[in-house]
Order: structure tokens, then sequence, then C-alpha cells
């Protein structure tokens, strides 16, 4: 009998996991030149409505990005980065937020 309330409970989790798991990652090609690059993508986007999770790598100029499809996009969320004054993607950094940045967060020429 025990065993049979396990699988039961087992499988109401397995249901209601399955429902709330509406979160879609998004991988953003980006251009980062040091960790405080990182650290304003990061607040930029962990501040937005709808994103869950984010995640750097620096080395490979990737954003990881977990969302909610229902409240956000990858559009929009590319939009967010760009407004902070980097490339994503295909969009581009709005240049008056690129001119803003530090000095070591500029492209090199
Ligand atoms: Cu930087």
């Amino acid at each position: 009998m025990k065993n049979v309330i396990f699988i039961v409970s087992l499988m109401l989790t397995t249901v209601v996991f399955g429902q709330t798991k509406k979160e879609e990652t998004v991988t953003i090609k980006t251009d980062m030149q040091c960790s405080m690059c990182e650290n304003f993508i990061k607040e930029a986007l962990i501040y937005t409505k709808g994103i869950k999770k984010v995640e750097t790598n620096l080395e490979k100029d990737l954003i990881v990005v977990v969302y909610k499809p229902k409240k956000t996009n990858p559009d929009a969320i590319r939009n967010v980065i760009a407004k902070v004054g980097y490339d994503a993607d295909s969009i581009p950094a709005v240049k008056s937020e690129y001119e803003k940045l530090p000095a070591c967060c500029k492209k090199p020429e």
C-alpha cells in the first residue's frame, strides 16, 4: 500500500512539474570584453520580466537565458542586451549606450 501511495504521489508531481515547466532557453551571441560586460548584461536581464536565469560565457561570447515564453520572447531579450550597449545576434548594440560603456568594455579597434 505504501508503494502505491508513493507511485501515485510520484505521478502527481510529474503532472505538476509538467504544467509549471513552461520555460524556454535561448542562447544569444554577443560581444563581451571582460567580466564587467558580463555583469552589465546579467543585471539588465535578471530584472527583466519573464527572465528566470542568465548565464554568460565570456570566452565564447554567449549568453544563455532561461525565460517564460508567456512573458517575454527572444527578440525582446535581445533588445534588452542591445540597450545595455552590446550586440545580440542580429540586433546591433544601441550606439548611444555603447558609447557610455567603460573603455575596457569597448571592442578593440
Ligand atoms: Cu567589459
